[in-house]
């Protein structure tokens, strides 16, 4: 019986079509006759489902077998978009589906829009992490992802009266068929309760007994690699309450009591934190954290312990990869076992914990550093506290030996932060407690060695490492630019770029050639007619296709500069009203500009920034004179599947952060992988990508890094009137002016740049932004020339592949090798 188990499904025609009947008639319970396009994505559905688990089931039996390492990727957050798409491109069953589903008279493209996009994150860091995945499982990489099932995604965002409107994400309403339920699979997790210690045999054991007792249970979402038969797990966890959870109430017969405090049990998975930027000093993000720190750690300690080894090998068998400092507790947990559990003694635990944990930072802003208080840290996971001192003691006194009496190198390396406050710093835990720290761009990583984390470089030096990140051609180009695939595919003679996108290089040369400059042009005209549809339906504009289609998409920040690009948009407007009507063709491009990005709930600034945009388009978009030579549209709800609409139509893209505040940006590379160019600052990511496709192929703009500090210094001895050149002062003053209405939002948006000595120095920037504008429009008048660039740009993006990052990853940090399980037929 067990030999009928080990076929793979075939995938004639034929059995694809029986497949999904199958699952209509015994999956659904449904018949022909009462069957709607919804139904067929499920059904669909489930028959890719049946052929990813046979992947996946004989992916984990061959890593077992071959006794490998796993890299365990810890990350509070996955946006890993739809499914459907992705794994049939990645099983190479694409075009078979689409035969198999039109025969049956449905469209497998309106097929694909039945499904919800799962948004378990915020942005750029929770997007990494499913590319990651998307490249483990590529490279055949021994990989588990690790993270949380939210019942509630980032919200939903929807334009009303032009403000942001937060609706809540119920994304599992239609159930979710791409994940396997574990009702096997489940840890108990403690909070509260209390320490004690006893002396046995002449040593000290410690023991917590905790208070609160609820069960992660693991749901596992698998994730194929392309050009493989390797497929990973996503296992997310989920919060139940434990059997027995308030006994107590049961037996003294609150009926109603004890069934709330289930539901607290469950509460604890239910939302994702909308904030990507500041960090939320709350309980229960901090329940969330030790979670997902808890169930993974026990999951990968019972599969440790299956292999039969000895302890010291954890490290040849283990490495733990930290998704910023938000599962940092991962650590200390491990610490915990080690020594209560198992027994073992505190240097030895150290050792094994040090040399199989790695942290990522993405982000230098100080106000995104975590830090919890000691009260609730220790009230709520009281023997984790004490570990953390325990850490904190043993390195403070090395460092005091190795630097007698420098106070100052105490304070800022101590993983706690004294005041009438005390908290632990979660970054200073992440790294004391890592054989490897990294950053996400060459920029970011060496400002990091160079101020926020200098004192730490200084002591070790060969910790530091860079990890430029990288994005998934597969979603990115394969799954979501079919055109340029398709171009790509000719140019090349086979789809090998699809897993090494390197030898795009090799092809520079048709950059010149007027018959694929024609088939470029043709391929970015589609992508520009299916998001003219798309903003058509959705916001009621109009766009103008011979327009340049000009996209800022990302989370709203103030350090992003949203601001700076809205305000131009005004410059715009106001010099082309300034000229003569028969000169306006003449002088200006027809441009249309798009802005989307959430604003985080509690971000004021953030949302008046939207409030603005929609007001200059408002305005704009109804000013007759104007007519289709400027278009502005806020495009609402950017999340991963607008995205992959968004991208490959656009033209110019806008990564216009402040020098050194956007640690790497990882749509930067998506735009330019499809063919866009980017008007940007040297920062992040961007400064690779300037070396990688020439600074000629970019705008590049904007004080550098090394003048920041140095702006700031001046603009803080002056009026804002000393450095606000005559295009910003006359913009601002049409604002205020009541030019676009909403004079009370605006004016204190305003001051922002005017009274709070313009942190992000847009001012400053204002003029060389105005000046790279001008390039842009001078360009994009020669066709052949823009287009050349554009085909550059998506050549030399190579480097910006994740399976760079992640081989760099396996080999610099993870020391993984790959285990590609055979073919099964
Ligand atoms: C922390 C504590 C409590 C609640 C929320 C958070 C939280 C959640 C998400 C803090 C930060 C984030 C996300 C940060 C993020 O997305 N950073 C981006 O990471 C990208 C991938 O490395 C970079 O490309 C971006 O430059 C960086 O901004």
């Amino acid at each position: 019986i067990w030999k009928l188990m080990e076929k793979y499904l075939p995938n004639t025609k034929e059995a694809i079509q029986s497949s999904v009947v199958n699952h209509v008639e015994y999956t659904l319970a449904k018949t022909r006759f009462d069957f709607t396009l919804l139904h067929c994505y499920q059904a669909v559905s489930h028959s890719v489902r049946d052929r990813l688990i046979e992947a996946f089931n004989d992916t984990y039996q061959y890593f077992n077998n071959k006794d490998v390492k796993y890299v365990y990727y810890l990350s509070l957050e996955y946006l890993i978009g739809r499914c459907l798409q992705n794994a049939l491109v990645n099983l190479e069953l694409e075009s078979q589906y689409k035969e198999a589903m039109l025969d049956m008279g449905y469209n497998l493209e309106s097929v694909y829009e039945q499904e919800v996009d799962p948004a378990l994150g915020n942005g750029g860091l929770g997007r990494l992490a499913a590319c990651f995945l998307d490249s483990m499982a590529t490279l055949n990489y021994p990989a588990w992802g690790y993270g949380l099932r939210y019942s509630y995604g980032i919200f939903r965002q929807q334009i009303k009266d032009g403000y942001q409107v937060e609706v809540p994400d119920y994304w599992l309403d239609r159930g979710n068929p791409w994940e396997i339920e574990r009702l096997d699979v489940n840890f108990q997790i403690k909070f509260y309760g209390a320490v004690t210690k006893k002396v046995q045999d002449g040593k000290e054991r410690t023991t917590w007994e905790g208070s609160e007792i609820i069960v992660a249970r693991a749901y596992d979402n698998p994730a194929p690699g392309y050009n493989t038969f390797n497929t990973i797990n996503l296992r997310l966890w989920r919060s139940l309450p434990s059997s027995e959870f308030d006994f107590k109430s049961f037996n003294q017969g609150d009926y109603f009591k004890a069934l709330e405090s289930r539901q607290r049990a469950e509460f604890i998975t239910s939302v994702l934190y909308p904030n990507d930027s500041t960090y939320a000093g709350k309980e229960l993000r901090l329940k969330q954290q030790y979670l997902l720190v808890s169930a993974t750690i026990q999951d990968a300690i019972r599969r440790f312990k299956k292999k039969r080894k000895e302890w010291k090998e954890w490290p040849k068998y283990n490495a733990l990869q930290l998704n910023d400092t938000h599962p940092a507790l991962a650590i200390v947990e491990l610490m915990r076992i080690l020594i209560d559990i198992e027994g073992l003694e505190y240097e030895d635990a150290w050792e094994l914990v040090y040399n199989s944990f790695a942290y990522t930072n993405h982000t230098i802003l100080p106000e995104a550093l975590e830090k919890w208080g000691v009260e609730l840290l220790g009230n709520l996971l009281p023997r984790h506290l004490e570990i953390i001192y325990n850490i904190n003691h043993i390195f403070l006194e090395k460092i005091s030996r190795k630097y007698p009496n420098d106070w100052r190198k105490l304070s800022t390396l101590s993983l706690v932060e004294e005041g009438t406050h005390k908290t632990i710093r979660m970054a200073n835990l992440s790294i004391v407690g890592s054989h490897a720290v990294n950053g996400v761009a060459a920029l970011h990583s060496q400002l990091l060695t160079t101020t926020l984390f200098k004192d730490f470089y200084e002591l070790r030096p060969t910790k530091f490492q860079n990890k430029t990140n990288g994005v998934t051609p597969r979603r990115w180009i394969r799954c979501a630019n079919p055109g340029l695939s398709a171009l790509l595919n000719d140019v090349v003679g086979s789809d090998d770029w699809v897993i090494d996108m390197d030898i795009l290089k090799n092809f520079q040369k048709i950059a010149d050639d007027p018959a694929i400059q024609n088939r470029w042009m043709q391929v970015k005209r589609q992508n520009k007619e299916k998001l003219y549809w798309w903003v058509k339906e959705r916001c009621g504009v109009d766009l103008n296709l011979d327009s340049l289609f000009d996209i800022q998409v990302k989370r709203i920040h103030e350090y992003k500069r949203q601001l700076m690009n809205i305000l131009y948009v005004i410059r715009r407007y106001l010099d082309i009203k300034k000229t003569p009507a028969e000169e306006r063709r003449k002088l200006f491009v027809p441009r249309s500009i798009m802005f989307g990005g959430k604003a985080a709930p509690g971000y004021i600034t953030a949302k008046r920034i939207i409030r603005l945009v929609n007001a200059v388009s408002q305005k704009v978009n109804n000013d007759q004179e104007i007519g289709d030579l400027l278009k502005v549209v806020f495009l609402p709800n950017y999340n991963v599947s607008n995205a992959q609409v968004i991208i490959p139509a656009s033209e110019l893209s806008q990564h216009i952060s402040t020098a050194g505040l956007e640690a790497s940006g990882t749509s930067n590379m998506k735009f330019v992988m499809n063919g866009c160019l980017i008007i940007g600052t040297m920062d992040g990511a961007n400064v690779e990508i300037a070396e990688e496709v020439g600074e000629e192929n970019m705008f590049i703009f904007g004080a550098r890094v090394e003048q920041v500090e140095e702006l700031r210094n001046k603009m803080r001895n002056s009026n804002y009137r000393d450095y606000f050149g005559p295009r910003l002062t006359e913009v601002c003053d049409a604002i205020s002016n009541d030019l676009f209405g909403y004079k009370y939002d605006l004016d204190a948006l305003l001051d922002t740049i005017r009274n709070k000595n313009d942190y992000y120095i847009l001012a400053a920037d204002f003029e060389s932004y105005c000046e790279a504008q001008q390039r842009v429009d001078n360009l994009y008048k020669n066709k052949s020339e823009w287009t050349k660039k554009s085909i550059l740009n998506t050549l030399r993006s190579g480097k910006f592949s994740s399976d760079r990052t992640i081989r760099q990853y396996a080999e610099e940090i993870w020391d993984l090798e790959p285990c590609e399980i055979p073919n099964p037929s």
